[in-house]
């Protein structure tokens, strides 16, 4: 008889995976089943993710891991985080869900906050404001749609939903609502009321590692599935890659590298003091009572839309070997500036920023991909100085983990920015995460410690060493060159 394997299916912005897992000879071995593309589209009025598509390609990757030969199988989903399905009384989705990145939330923030204050929020919540939280979402929702939704389900949690027919709000990905209260580990009266939304419309509220059910009936009869038990996991990809990060000591950061770089430390206690507010850090909720200390950063989101408006000419890693041949530093660029969210096209955008501002025009994919893994090295290297100053203790070790823990180049600039190590790996540590939270709520791993050494046992981490002195003044100039921007603007 074969143990029972565990499946991720991990699903980020740009693309989606079935991954399978045992342990074997005291070592976690992965195997992709299954990979798919995501990505929004315009449709009726608005940036949309198409979720039936999703659906689908879970249902195929299940059929292809039975015709591997596993007959049954433990299974959670991650998804990214914020954007939700509005289901209505006859427990169909009302409409294809609209995506985080789509432009009607675009003044949500100064209206909302014009009612209730930004630091009355943030006291509440620890979250930090980013225009498309669920929140402001809400705000910006259709007023007839609303009063047609029974339920408002996340992602990952509809996902769940449409497989077992049961339906639950997870907390890692609620909190990224905005809208959930850090004391009273609830939704947020006062929030809810903002958005005119009730309490009862979310399903009720569950912790990280919680069984959801079995895979209906149905469905085994329409597609060839195991036999498949789902586990609500840490359902935010982002508090799955940072549960899957084998940090070591105290002081480690993360770095979860994707279509966002999530730059931050995990905490037992929320950091939402003044100092947190200002930066706009958030404390998003992780499994186990742990708390995510971050910063949202624009991420690779601007590598996948150069990729693609080279009409994917060259793969992710042809631009890093082009980039790699070009000089770095050759532009500041504050890649987190509104402009770089969702323009039309992300190669003129970058072109333009730098003509604005008086300063070399990157013109073939090489340069340009060099100023955009330079300028994320520098902003994260800006923001690790920042972390250890709100936290008040030093960082020693920076994990970055994801598809972007691939870029070799820029986990050694980032070391050498910094002045840090860098431990690269693995690109896999959402689903990994996604499968110890399922490990432990079955008793194979004990704890979260023992999950993250798990990991280092069994995957390739590199590491990075700084070349101390490289790079002269480069950052410090760099953080003028923010300052002087930001001081622009108002
Ligand atoms: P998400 O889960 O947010 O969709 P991933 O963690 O899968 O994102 O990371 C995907 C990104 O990783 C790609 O957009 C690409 O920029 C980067 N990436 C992955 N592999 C490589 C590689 N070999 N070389 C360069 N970049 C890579
Ligand atoms: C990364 C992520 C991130 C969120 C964003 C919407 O995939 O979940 O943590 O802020 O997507």
């Amino acid at each position: 008889l074969m143990a029972k394997a565990y499946v991720a299916v991990d699903i980020g912005a740009s693309s989606g995976r079935l991954m399978l897992a045992e342990i074997q000879a005291g070592k976690l071995k992965l195997q992709e089943m299954h990979r798919f593309k995501n990505g929004f589209t315009r449709e009726n009025q608005h940036d949309r993710w198409n979720v039936d598509h999703l659906v689908n390609e879970i249902f195929t990757g299940l059929e292809k891991i039975k015709a591997a030969g596993y007959d049954e199988v433990r299974l959670g989903i991650d998804t990214w985080a914020v954007d939700y399905v509005l289901v209505g009384m006859d427990g169909k989705k009302l409409q294809d869900p609209i995506s985080y990145r789509d432009a009607r939330t675009r003044d949500a923030i100064a209206e909302l906050t014009s009612e209730l204050p930004k630091d009355y929020i943030y006291k509440k919540t620890g979250i930090q404001f980013l225009d498309f939280n669920t929140l402001y979402q809400l705000y910006a929702e259709n007023k007839a749609d609303l009063a047609k939704t029974d339920k408002i389900m996340m992602m990952p949690d509809y996902l769940g939903y449409v497989l077992t027919g049961n339906a639950v709000t997870e907390v890692t990905n609620a909190s990224t609502t905005q809208m959930l209260n850090l004391r009273e580990g609830l939704f947020d009266k006062d929030l809810l009321k903002q958005v005119n939304v009730s309490q009862e419309q979310f399903p009720r509220l569950v912790e990280s590692g919680t069984v959801l059910g079995n895979i209906r009936h149905k469905w085994q009869l329409e597609y060839n599935l195991p036999q498949t038990e789902v586990i609500t996991v840490a359902t935010h990809d982002t508090a799955s890659a940072v549960v899957g990060t084998p940090g070591n000591g105290d002081h480690w950061a993360f770095l979860s590298s994707g279509t966002w770089s999530l730059l931050g430390a995990e905490l037992n206690v929320p950091e939402n003091g003044a100092a947190a507010f200002a930066e706009n850090y958030t404390n998003e909720w992780g499994a186990y009572g742990t708390y995510r200390f971050l910063k949202n950063i624009m991420g690779l989101w601007i590598a996948q839309c150069v990729k693609r408006e080279y009409n994917d000419k060259y793969s992710f890693a042809d631009l890093a070997a082009l980039a790699e041949k070009e000089k770095p530093f050759q532009q500041f660029i504050d890649v987190n500036a509104k402009r770089f969210e969702n323009p039309t096209d992300m190669i003129q955008e970058i072109q333009d920023y730098c003509r604005e501002t008086g300063q070399k025009v990157p013109n073939t994919p090489g340069a340009i991909m060099m100023a955009v893994y330079s300028n994320l090295s520098l902003f994260y290297a800006n923001e690790l100085a920042k972390l250890d100053q709100i936290l008040g203790y030093a960082i020693d070790t920076l994990n970055i983990v994801g598809g972007g823990s691939n870029v070799a180049l820029m986990n050694q600039m980032t070391s050498t920015l910094a002045n840090i190590d860098v431990y690269a790996g693995p690109d896999e540590a959402t689903a990994i995460g996604n499968i110890m939270v399922q490990m432990i709520a079955e008793g194979d791993v004990s704890d979260i410690a023992s999950g993250r050494q798990l990991i280092n046992d069994s995957f390739k981490i590199k590491r990075f060493t700084p070349e101390t002195g490289k790079y002269g003044t480069v950052l410090q100039r760099y953080q003028d060159f923010l300052k002087f921007e930001k001081g622009k603007k108002v």
